[in-house]
C-alpha cells in the first residue's frame, strides 16, 4: 500500500467511525443485526476516548432493554470440556427456542496471545448457526478491566435480544470469582477420578457452584463419572446451606454423546423458577449491580491516581524511603496520598 492509499484508507476508517452513533447502533442491534452487536462490543473494548464515549452512551441506551436473559457461568480446569459442553448444550438451548450468546473470560489470554475461544474449533457447528453469537475474551491489562468489559457485553447482548448468555472461564485464579459475580447460575464442570487437588478446584469454588457436572461420562468412563457424581452430591450436603434455598446438584453428562444435557437445562430452569419465586433472583442481581458499581468506582479512582504522571516521583521516593527503613510503609502511603489530595485541592482553587 503506498502513502496515498494508506491515507485514503485511514480517512475512510475515520469517516466510518465518525458515522457511528449509539442510537443507530442500538436500533440495528434491536433488529438483531449481529454485525451491529459486534461493532458495539469492539467499541466497548477500544481504548480510544471517542469510541469509549459512544460505548458508554450505548450502554446507557441499552439498559432499559437489558436484564431479560438468564446468565450462566461455566467454569472448570483447562481440558475439562467447557467448549465442547457449550457446543452441545447450545444446541439443546436452540432447540428450546432460545437465542444464545457465548462470551469468555480468559485470564491467560494476555500471556498466550490467544483466548479460550480464540480457536473456535470446538464450537464450529454452533458458531455457524442462526441465533448464536460467539465472542472471544476481550483483551485487557487487568482481570478487573476484562471482567468489566464482559459484564458490559452481557448488557449489550441482552439489548440485542439474546435469552441465554453463556460465559466460559478457566477455573484458575480469580476469574471464576469475577464470573460468579455477574451470572445467575454458576456451573462447575469436573473430571471423574482426577482428584480435587489435581483439578485445582478449591472448596470455595465448589461452594459457589449451583450445579456440578462430571463431564465425559461416556465409554469406559461412565461408571467412574457416576460414582464421582454421587460422592460430590454427598459432599455438598456438608456445605453451609445456601440462603437462596437451593441445594446444588451433582450430575454427569457427555457432550460428545449428547447425554444428560437436557437434564442440565431442566436443573437450571428449576433453579430460575425457584429463586424467582422466593425473590432471590432479583436480590442477587441487585447485589451484583452494587458490587459492579463499587468495583468500577475503585478502578476509576485507582486509574486516576496511578496514571497521573505527577505522582510518579513521590511514589518512587516513598518506595525507596520505605526500603531504606526511613519511614514505615503505612506512613509513606499516607504522606503520598495527602500530597495528592493537597494537589487536587490546589488545582480546584
Ligand atoms: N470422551 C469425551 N471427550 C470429551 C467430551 N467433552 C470434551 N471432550 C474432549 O476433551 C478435550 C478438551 O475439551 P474442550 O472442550 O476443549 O475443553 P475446555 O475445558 O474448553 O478447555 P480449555 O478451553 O482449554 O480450558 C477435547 O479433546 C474434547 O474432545 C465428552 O463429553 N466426552
Ligand atoms: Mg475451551
Amino acid at each position: 500500500m503506498n502513502e496515498e492509499q494508506l491515507n485514503n484508507w485511514l480517512n475512510k476508517r475515520k469517516e466510518r467511525r465518525e458515522q457511528l452513533n449509539a442510537a443507530d447502533l442500538l436500533s440495528k442491534m434491536r433488529l438483531q443485526e449481529m454485525s451491529a452487536l459486534s461493532t458495539a462490543i469492539t467499541l466497548l473494548e477500544s481504548t480510544r476516548k471517542d469510541d469509549q464515549k459512544i460505548a458508554n452512551e450505548l450502554i446507557n441506551l441499552s439498559l432499559p432493554y437489558s436484564g431479560n436473559s438468564i446468565r450462566i457461568g461455566i467454569t472448570g480446569v483447562p481440558g475439562v470440556g467447557k467448549s465442547t459442553f457449550i457446543e452441545s448444550f447450545g444446541k439443546v438451548l436452540l432447540n428450546a427456542g432460545k437465542r444464545i450468546a457465548v462470551l469468555a473470560i480468559d485470564p491467560s489470554s494476555e500471556f498466550s496471545g490467544g483466548s479460550i475461544l480464540g480457536d473456535k474449533t470446538r464450537m464450529e457447528e454452533l458458531s455457524l448457526m442462526d441465533n448464536v453469537f460467539i465472542r472471544p475474551s476481550p483483551a485487557g491489562k487487568t482481570l478487573g478491566g476484562v471482567a468489566r468489559k464482559t459484564r458490559e457485553s452481557i448488557l449489550l447482548c441482552e439489548a440485542a435480544g439474546f435469552d441465554i448468555i453463556l460465559i466460559e472461564t478457566v477455573g484458575v485464579g480469580q476469574s471464576e470469582t469475577m464470573v460468579h459475580s455477574m451470572v445467575d447460575f454458576f456451573l462447575l464442570l469436573m473430571l471423574a477420578g482426577a482428584g480435587d487437588e489435581l483439578q485445582g478446584i478449591k472448596r470455595g469454588i465448589m461452594e459457589m457452584a449451583d450445579s456440578l457436572v462430571i463431564t465425559k461420562a461416556d465409554g469406559d468412563n461412565i461408571q467412574k463419572a457416576k460414582l464421582a457424581s454421587r460422592e460430590y452430591q454427598n459432599a455438598m450436603h456438608l456445605f453451609p446451606p445456601n440462603p437462596n434455598g437451593w441445594i446444588a446438584k451433582a450430575m454427569t453428562c457427555s457432550s460428545v454423546q449428547g447425554e444428560n444435557l437436557e437434564q442440565v437445562w431442566q436443573t437450571i430452569e428449576s433453579f430460575i423458577n425457584q429463586t424467582t419465586l422466593n425473590g432471590w433472583f432479583s436480590k442477587k442481581r441487585h447485589i451484583q449491580d452494587k458490587f459492579w458499581f463499587q468495583e468500577t468506582l475503585k478502578d476509576l479512582i485507582l486509574d486516576r491516581f496511578f496514571l497521573d504522571e505527577t505522582n510518579e516521583h513521590e511514589i518512587a521516593q516513598a518506595e525507596s524511603d520505605v526500603i531504606d527503613g526511613k519511614i514505615s510503609s503505612f506512613q509513606a502511603a499516607e504522606n503520598v496520598f495527602q500530597t495528592y489530595i493537597n494537589k487536587q485541592n490546589g488545582t480546584k482553587l
